[in-house]
């Protein structure tokens, strides 16, 4: 089949994200060239949809690259990794050019687009675009995080503002009535231009660490009131719900509400969440973000956590085992229940500012290494509606960023300053209560280790120097020092026992 330019974009890859991406484009007035390496894949979403002329199917990419308006814009929604690779090749190789636009949606490692956007700049523009809000907000619209040429941004701007979820400016909430064929007139589009190579990606990364930690607050919330409380799925679903109605007000909370009302398909009269095996799965991206944490020296040991608990939780038959020998306090809580749980609440809501802290503080330090300009309110704005982490919470981070785009971190700003002093007596008493009951709560904990070291003039690294400098002469700078000007001491020599090593014995590490 021969191809005349009639679209306005191309789309490589009809996996479910593709071809949502694909209908929420035609929705929106654009006409998609839509090819899938599997063409019967292709052929099959082609008759299911009876597309109105917003669809135009190509059965190759030759045909895709013809069907495609110049400047010419592709995405890529294929697995992440040599996949990418394969496609931005294969479109070259169909007649792609150096001003056409090829943007991976995936979800990519940043670096990768940093090196793709660099290798193949004499081919194409090579552009990363994060997108976030799972199968949905693909097809209703998602959060999108563009990163690369600034050029390209302006072609594909039209396009991404068109397809992203929208905000309504008066409540700052994302307008959620877009039906098939009807998408959502006016609002502000959760999409804005993040930076140049791989910042979208990274922003998304960020996102999806921020993500891992949002789920394992409200797992940890969920298993206090579980075993403190003897509170049971209906009873939890409606406590959610109502936290919901405040200042948690978010999609994470919302879904966590809904499904602690499911009933077991299996077994009618049980709910699902009780049958689910606690065994967390993970495709990496909360691991990326925690490893480039540790790489650039910043304490996102709450976000780490988070991808730590999904690991332990795995070890599932190595835990079983465990369980039968290793001994803790049994759950034991004698108090007020209306006060505990509003006590969790409040742990809930003070770790997820630090885990927010936490994520900003991150970007904060990659746009220096990256020498990017990050726009810190617009990142908030953007994640208000669309992706996994929209919550009413992210306007107050956007109002913040917006008072202060220089804030150092988000635990300074005065608002959040405030909400933590007024609820962390009940976040303490929460992670005493956990420790106390031995209910592991690692979000909580972690999260508020990182408040009072954050909060800590001094911490006891003055003893870890000198210990690095007596055993290794790694030196220490003095507190009644200037910075920078490093001290060693030739240390007393220690008084070791004496000790008769036989011959052979294998001493003396
Ligand atoms: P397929 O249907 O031919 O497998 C998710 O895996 C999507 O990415 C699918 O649409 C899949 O196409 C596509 N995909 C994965 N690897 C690919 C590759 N190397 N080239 C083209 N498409 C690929």
């Amino acid at each position: 089949m021969s191809q005349t330019a009639v679209a306005d974009i191309g789309l490589i890859g009809l996996a479910v994200m593709g071809e949502n991406l694909a209908l929420n484009i035609a929705d929106h007035g654009f006409k998609v060239a839509v090819y899938n390496r599997t063409t019967a894949v292709m052929k099959k979403f082609m008759e299911r949809e009876k597309p109105p002329g917003g669809l135009v199917a190509c059965e190759t990419v030759k045909e895709l690259v013809a069907a495609v308006k110049r400047p010419r814009k592709f995405i890529i929604l294929v697995k992440a990794g040599a996949a990418i690779d394969a496609v931005t090749k294969e479109l070259i190789d169909a007649g792609v050019e150096k001003d056409d636009i090829v943007a991976d949606c995936g979800n990519s490692l940043w670096t990768d687009t940093i090196r793709r956007e660099r290798d193949y700049a004499a081919k194409c523009k090579f552009f990363g675009s994060g997108v976030s809000g799972g199968e949905l907000g693909a097809r209703f619209g998602p959060s999108l995080m563009p990163g690369g040429d600034p050029e390209s941004w302006k072609h594909l701007k039209p396009i991404w503002e068109a397809i992203a979820a929208k905000i309504d400016p008066k409540t700052g909430k994302p307008i959620e009535d877009y039906a098939p064929g009807k998408p959502v007139k006016g609002g502000v589009p959760c999409t804005a231009y993040i930076g140049p190579n791989g910042a979208g990606h990274y922003v998304k990364m960020v996102h999806n660490g921020i993500e891992y930690i949002d789920m394992q607050l409200i797992g940890e919330a969920y298993w206090l009131m579980t075993n403190l409380l003897g509170m049971k799925p209906p009873e939890l679903s409606k406590v959610f719900g109502q936290w919901n109605q405040g200042d948690l007000d978010s999609y994470l909370i919302q879904i966590t509400a809904d499904i602690l009302q499911q009933k077991d398909p299996v077994h009618p009269q049980d709910y699902l969440v009780d049958h689910i095996l606690d065994a967390a799965g993970q495709k990496g991206t909360g691991k990326w973000t925690s490893t480039n944490a540790l790489d650039m020296g910043i304490p996102a040991n709450a976000i780490a956590e988070a991808v730590f608990a999904r690991c332990l939780s795995a070890l599932k038959e190595e835990r079983v085992e465990a369980s039968k020998t290793l001994k803790g306090p049994d759950p034991a809580y004698k108090g007020n229940r209306d006060e505990l749980v509003s006590a969790i609440r409040d742990a809930l809501y003070c770790s997820k500012i630090c885990a927010y802290a936490q994520g900003f503080q991150l970007m904060r330090e990659a746009q220096k290494e990256y020498k990017w300009t990050l726009n810190f309110a617009e990142i908030a704005a953007i994640w208000r509606g669309g992706c996994i982490i929209r919550a009413r919470f992210l306007q107050k981070i956007m109002d913040a960023y917006g008072r202060n785009p220089n804030l150092v971190n988000l635990l300074l700003d005065p608002y959040f300053n405030e909400q933590i002093t007024k609820a962390q007596t009940n976040w303490r008493k929460v992670v005493s209560l956990s420790a106390t009951n031995g209910i592991a709560a690692p979000a909580f904990m972690s999260a508020l280790a990182y408040y009072d070291g954050y909060r800590s003039a001094r911490l006891p690294a003055n003893l870890l120097q000198a210990q690095r400098d007596y055993f290794g002469a790694h030196t220490y700078e003095r507190a009644d020092s200037p910075r920078g000007k490093f001290f060693h001491l030739d240390w007393p020599e220690p008084k070791r026992p004496q000790i008769d090593i036989q011959p052979g014995s294998g001493g003396g590490h």
